[in-house]
């Protein structure tokens, strides 16, 4: 069970941060309205919130998922790989340092949260266009020390790994066509993703509730279907973004 999840409230500028969708102009009020709601839903399954400002200099910096991976023993703090993110993981430290012993991916090791999958003790970290062999060996180092096991998918396809395979607690997965073709995953029960709902991948399973993206009503009857109760949010404008649910908080 998580207790905590840190958030920060997007900025007026969000709609300049990274995207490479096409799904036309974000809007600023709406996305504060979906961004609150979020925050409500954490709140209504027990977790303190822990609010943080916007930061004028980073439009991206609430996506905070990426800026560090956060495990009962340790908080690691991350290297973007984008350019534009880098230094947000700066400002994240103090915060997470208030919990957690931290350590760090360091240069010329690159690795993005959004990369990192976590199931139970075992991680999947992604070598993307966000995070590299290097940051990624890292991340397999400091792991390892506290016992957990990991291994290292190449994300062809998205931004991050997680844009295309989540956790939905035991020994489940929701996850594409194309990645459940992996060798990597066979050894998981799999929830494969209809093509046209591949979005919905990103689902954000947290203290026994699904939260899923709205919208995405063939990915619904397939996780009605493992009985867990289900949560829909809009997240139409974090989409326009790149992101969506699990990349907007740290849950630990
Ligand atoms: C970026 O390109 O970095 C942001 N616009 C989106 C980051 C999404 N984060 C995530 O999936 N963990």
């Amino acid at each position: 069970m998580f207790t905590r999840a840190i958030v920060r409230k997007p900025g007026k500028n969000f709609a300049q941060g990274l995207t490479t969708t096409n799904l036309g102009s974000a809007d600023y009020s709406r996305m504060m309205d979906q961004h609150q709601a979020y925050v409500q839903a954490l709140l209504s399954l027990g977790l303190d919130v822990i609010v943080l400002d916007p930061l004028k200099e980073y439009p991206d910096a609430y996506f905070v998922e990426d800026t560090a991976v956060v495990m009962p023993e340790v908080a690691v703090i991350t290297n973007p790989g984008a350019p534009s993110r880098r230094g947000e993981e700066e400002i994240i430290q103090p915060v997470l340092a208030g919990y957690r012993k931290t350590t760090r991916i360091q240069p010329p090791g690159t690795m993005e949260g959004g990369d990192v999958l976590m199931a139970g003790r075992h991680f999947f970290i992604g070598v993307s266009a966000r995070t590299n062999e290097e940051g990624a060996a890292q991340f397999g180092r400091i792991v390892a020390r506290y016992g957990y096991t990991s291994m290292i998918v190449p994300v062809g396809q998205g931004l991050h790994l997680k844009s295309s395979v989540n956790g939905l607690g035991d020994n489940t997965l929701l996850i594409t066509e194309e990645f459940s073709k992996m060798e990597y995953f066979k050894g998981y029960d799999q929830v494969v993703l209809d093509n046209d709902e591949a979005y919905a991948s990103n689902t954000l399973f947290v203290n026994g509730m699904l939260i899923m993206p709205a919208g995405f009503p063939r990915t619904k009857a397939q996780l009605q279907a493992l009985g867990l109760p289900i949560m829909e949010l809009d997240v139409s404008e974090a989409r326009k973004m790149d992101g969506g649910l699990t990349c907007m908080s740290l849950r630990f």
